[in-house]
């Protein structure tokens, strides 16, 4: 929808604004429309049916179904269509695609910190490639803030202890607003930023002179070795705490049956707040890490521990045994997207988690030396080795 004529109408420069700006005009044109007729009518009928004499009395008005049934049914089917319309771009809006690329936002008084997963960072900036899907997984550190670019028709809240999403794709290279828009404190005004949409060639170049950082999951080892993390997340089968490789995206089993989702809320939950959800199997005997790790830490594990997952083919726990570095640091720092499949030509990771195949077996019921707890049943999030100890097949 052309738009760029209207005055006060910001540009227009998503996938996602030509429809907004549809359903805008069907509003305010519905809007217009009736408070035309109405006031047209009302004007008419004080004319029409003045007071002719001081004695006039009027005839009495009879009531008519049919009139009565229209008016109640019309508004009805009007109200319903801006429903209807207005509910299919509100999901297509919230539901992020699957295949986006994406983007951290953390909000803080008074500034936007962005961070790519290939490492780049830039604070009240974000650039990004036209025609490309891109999701922002975004939280706060003090108070509630809001991602608003209005040349995009995106806004959602951003809120403290929580991720929120949302995504949009750049249609039009410029330069364009970023606003917070949630009162968030004395500079809450000055809290604006610029959202820069380039080309693709444009965005490569701008990734290789913006790259200072590695990638978010190798600066996130960084942070889980420093952290100690790995001592009991050896990811052996008798460690103390459970392998993370493959975590991210299962479904995981909790002490009491029920289950939890592992995205980045929970994996955030489990080292806040460690006690809140235990793992089928283990001991409450992780220490939160509440107060240790900032928002940008944070979202470097989550990473991290989402880089442990992909068809088991990226980097491996540092595990106190291992001597040799991660498998694939160097590509991930070359900017090699180690996510594909088949990019990586390294031999498996030594560690004892192998991925879950379709015929992959139940592990071994034995009980390691040093486990506290009985033998547990096979885990639903946990990769289970063949009883032989070979690797299975990558798929
Ligand atoms: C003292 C040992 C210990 C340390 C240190 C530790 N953990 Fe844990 N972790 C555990 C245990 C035990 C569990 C399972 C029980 C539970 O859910 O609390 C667990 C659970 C988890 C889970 C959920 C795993 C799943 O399979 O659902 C994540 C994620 C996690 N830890 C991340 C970390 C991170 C990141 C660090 C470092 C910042 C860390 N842990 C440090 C022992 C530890
Ligand atoms: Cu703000």
């Amino acid at each position: 929808m052309q738009t760029g004529w209207i005055p006060f109408i910001p540009e227009s420069a998503s996938t996602v604004s030509g429809k907004v700006d549809a359903l805008y005009f069907y509003l305010s044109g519905i809007t217009a429309f009736f408070t035309l007729l109405i006031s047209g009518v009302l004007a008419f009928f004080v004319i029409k049916y003045r007071r002719r004499s001081p004695f006039e009395i009027p005839r009495p008005v009879a009531g008519s179904h049919a009139l009565e049934t229209m008016w109640s049914v019309i508004p009805f089917l009007i109200a319903m269509s801006m429903f209807g319309w207005g509910a299919q771009i509100y999901f297509e809006n919230s539901r992020p695609p699957e295949n986006a690329n994406e983007i951290y936002v953390v909000g803080k008084q008074w500034m936007w910190k962005i961070q790519h997963s290939t490492g780049q960072r830039e604070i009240n900036e974000l650039h990004v490639p036209l025609g490309r899907k891109i999701k922002l997984i975004m939280t706060a550190e003090d108070t509630i803030h809001d991602f608003y670019v209005p040349a995009f028709r995106i806004k959602a809240d951003v809120l403290p202890g929580k991720y929120t999403t949302q995504w949009f794709e750049a249609t039009k290279a410029g330069t364009y607003h970023l606003f917070c828009n949630q009162y968030c404190g004395t500079k809450h005004s000055g809290m604006v930023g610029e959202v820069t949409a380039m080309s693709p060639d444009d965005y490569q170049e701008w990734l290789r002179g913006a790259g200072a950082f590695g990638s978010l999951a190798t600066e996130g080892q960084k942070v889980f070795a420093s952290m100690g993390c790995p001592t009991c997340h050896t990811g052996a089968d008798n460690a103390r705490g459970p392998n993370l490789y493959n975590l991210y995206g299962r479904m995981v089993r909790l002490q009491d049956n029920s289950t939890a989702m592992a995205d980045a809320s929970y994996i955030r939950e489990s080292i806040l707040n460690p006690s809140s959800k235990i793992v089928y199997g283990f001991q409450n005997i992780m220490p939160t890490f509440q107060g240790q790790l900032n928002e940008d830490e944070m979202i470097q594990i989550i990473e991290y521990i989402k880089a442990l997952t992909y068809n088991g083919q990226l980097l491996q726990l540092q595990t106190n045994t291992q001597q040799e570095p991660p498998v694939n640091l160097n590509k991930i720092q070359q900017g090699v997207d180690v996510t594909k499949p088949g990019t990586n030509q390294n031999p498996m990771p030594r560690t004892s988690a192998v991925p879950v195949t379709e015929e992959a077996q139940p592990a071994p019921e034995s009980t390691p030396p040093g486990r506290q707890n009985q033998p547990r049943p096979p885990r639903a999030n946990a990769p289970k080795a063949r009883p032989n100890g070979s690797q299975v097949e990558q798929r």
